[in-house]
């Protein structure tokens, strides 16, 4: 498989999944602003939104959108176990788990926040929309280690848009069971070993862009 993918990006979650899996996965950097590729080519017939994650299958057809990818990539490495079978209710759960995360956290929330042109009323009112969503987080996280049972791929998710809280002026601790969790996962080996990895490529993203502005 190969994996279109922009540093600390929501991509982290597949990167993060294929490591758990085991995976014998490619990774393609995509610049998601000039919408190239690290050899200059455009990223726009992989994707016409522009936007990582793409997942390219063994089979070299191409799969966009989180909710979509996560689930095929549990689906194709039965054995690790990313998500409960399909059909079963625990499986409509971590559906469910990844719309929440999908559009009331990351579209809903970190994508407004994040944006360095968003106007001042649009983050305001953004601001007014995390405590409910992080509250039901909150409840559903206490005492409890993952959002299912067991390691999904919606914790790999999870622990993906949770990790731009710190540079969107989302103070976790006001959510003690949240940032428990955020803490916990971060430090398992597949999610730690992606998140290292993807904190070079994003230093080093960064500099190119300063480099290319002076
Ligand atoms: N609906 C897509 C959204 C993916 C998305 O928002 N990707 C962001 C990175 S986290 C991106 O590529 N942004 C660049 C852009 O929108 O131009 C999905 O859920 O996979």
């Amino acid at each position: 498989m190969e994996l279109y993918f922009s540093p600390l990006a929501c991509s982290l979650a597949t990167r993060i999944s294929l490591y758990e899996a085991g995976a014998d996965a490619r990774f393609i950097e995509v610049d998601t602003k000039s919408k190239r590729l690290r050899d200059g080519s455009d990223f726009y017939p992989i994707n016409p939104l522009g936007q990582v994650p793409v997942l390219r299958t063994n089979d070299g057809w191409l799969l966009r959108e989180n909710t979509a990818i996560l689930p095929y990539v549990s689906d194709a490495f039965p054995a690790a176990a990313l998500a409960p079978p399909p059909g079963t209710a625990e499986r409509a759960k971590l559906q469910e788990w990844l719309g929440f995360i999908s559009t009331e956290l990351h579209k809903g929330v970190f994508v407004p926040l994040l944006d360095p042109h968003a106007p001042a009323d649009v983050l305001s009112y953004t601001h007014k929309r995390v405590a409910l969503r992080l509250d039901l987080l909150e409840q559903h996280l206490h005492g409890r280690e993952f959002l299912l049972e067991r390691f999904s791929v919606a914790d790999a998710y999870l622990v993906t848009v949770l990790n731009w809280a710190r540079y969107s002026g989302v103070e976790l601790s006001q959510w003690p069971s949240v940032q428990q969790y955020f803490e916990r996962i971060a430090r398992r080996a597949s999610v730690a070993k992606a998140m290292a990895e993807e904190y070079v490529l994003y230093s080093e993203e960064q500099d190119r862009r300063n480099a290319a502005a002076t």
